[in-house]
């Protein structure tokens, strides 16, 4: 058993997608020979009951070029970032000369928000593409002490979508000790595995996502790198995840949120085994129905095509083995991805132009995350008689 990447207890796993490649690394049509492959499977820590990969891709191969992620793709995350800056500017960065920093800034749009109100801030990110201030690095001691030896203290420290992916947390504790200010916080939001079960959202395990944290495992979490979870907040973005705030401890009162979440966690069996081996068999009742319906849809003769062409899908099209047979292309807006194939499943990745050219009959939504803002945005195609088919939480068509 492999031991647990925080408390070093062994893991107890439960769920195996046996071979998976890179989630964001689209390959050329000829380029299929250089592709990376790893065992994708999940446990959980039997002592922390921390969930996490059990075996992660070594970071000299995950950090592959040309990171084709934009978050500012949707109008809805573009707002979130903004609305996420107003809050830290309304209750966090308040005094004199406030600071902020983002850990894996990707777009900038939180910290350009910040910058628009003339609050310093500062992106620690090692492409250093974000259009905003940044200090290439990953974001550790030694990267905190260059930070605060220029700037000064934080009073933010936020991130993203980041946390989850750092295969070790420690320096990003050891980092916050030397950069936080007295009474600043650390606040970072990711899937949350209470929504990956509540919704047997299994896409949200790829190689990106090594740990699906609750509250009660960042809890544990923060006290033992010397912080308290004073707070989180559930987020409706991405599929629903957790936004949780830590400070130093005995700094902040602890919200009654973060006593209320863990009542509910311990209610619905989230640190049991039990829980995630039902999980697991739900994972493969919709691998089954999801395959049986494309194959049944293509034999009646209908013309199916993907859209959104997320990391997530990776899994999805892997473990269910879905390739250009049943689905001929995935339109995305994303042109880095463009003229490209998915990773493993080799599905061409063509413009969102491709979708009405002429209309399918059916869409695979791989960004269900996106539903809402995707078919408002795509009204035209259900009005043309299209229909979309949707695999989270359960196969169905809408
Ligand atoms: P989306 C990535 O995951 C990777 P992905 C990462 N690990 C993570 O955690 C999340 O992001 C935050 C396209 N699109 O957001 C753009 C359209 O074509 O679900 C993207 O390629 N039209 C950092 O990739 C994809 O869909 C649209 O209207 O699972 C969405 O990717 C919209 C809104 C998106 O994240
Ligand atoms: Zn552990």
């Amino acid at each position: 058993m492999s031991p647990c990447r925080v408390c070093s207890h062994p893991i107890r796993e439960f769920f195996d997608f046996e071979r998976q490649p890179l989630s964001s690394a689209f390959p050329r049509p000829g380029e299929l020979d250089q592709e990376y492959f790893f065992r994708l499977a999940v446990g959980m820590c039997e002592s922390c009951t921390l969930v996490q990969l059990i075996d992660a891709v070594p970071p000299e191969r995950a950090h592959h070029q040309g990171y084709p992620y934009h978050s500012a793709a949707s109008s809805v995350m573009c707002k979130h970032f903004e609305q996420t800056a107003r809050r830290f500017l309304e209750t966090e960065l308040t005094g004199a000369d406030p600071f902020v920093v983002e850990i894996g800034a990707n777009d900038g749009v939180m910290l350009r928000t910040c910058g628009d109100a003339g609050v310093r801030h500062l992106a620690v990110e090692p492409s250093g593409a974000t259009g905003v201030r940044a200090h290439r690095a990953f974001f550790d001691v030694d990267a905190a002490t260059r930070i605060r030896d220029t700037d000064g203290a934080a009073d933010v420290v936020y991130a993203a979508n980041t946390i989850c992916g750092v295969t070790d947390l420690r320096p990003i504790f050891e980092g916050l000790d030397v950069l936080l200010a007295p009474d600043g916080v650390f606040v970072f939001e990711d899937p949350y595995l209470g929504e990956i079960i509540e919704r047997t959202s299994f896409d949200q395990i790829y190689d990106e996502h090594v740990f699906f944290f609750t509250v009660r495992a960042v809890g544990a979490l923060a006290t033992r790198y010397g912080f308290e979870l004073v707070d989180i907040e559930r987020l409706p973005v991405h599929g629903g995840q957790i936004r949780y705030t830590i400070a130093r401890p005995g700094r902040r009162a602890p919200s009654p949120a973060v006593a209320d979440a863990l009542r509910t966690e311990q209610a619905r069996g989230l640190a049991e085994l039990v829980t995630l081996e039902r999980f697991a068999a739900r994972v493969q009742r919709i691998r089954d129905d999801l395959v049986a319906l494309l194959h049944e849809l293509r034999a009646g003769g209908a013309r199916i095509v993907g859209y959104g062409a997320t990391a997530k899908s990776s899994t999805m099209a892997n473990y269910c083995g879905i390739g250009p047979n049943l689905i001929p292309f995935v339109c995305d807006t994303t042109p880095a991805k463009q003229g490209r194939l998915t990773p493993g499943s080799h599905i061409p990745v063509r413009p969102v132009e491709a979708f009405a050219d002429p209309y399918p009959d059916f869409a695979l939504l791989f960004a269900w995350n996106h539903a809402e803002e995707i078919m408002a945005k795509e009204r035209a195609f259900r009005e043309a008689g299209g229909q979309w088919i949707l695999y989270v939480p359960q196969v169905h068509i809408v």
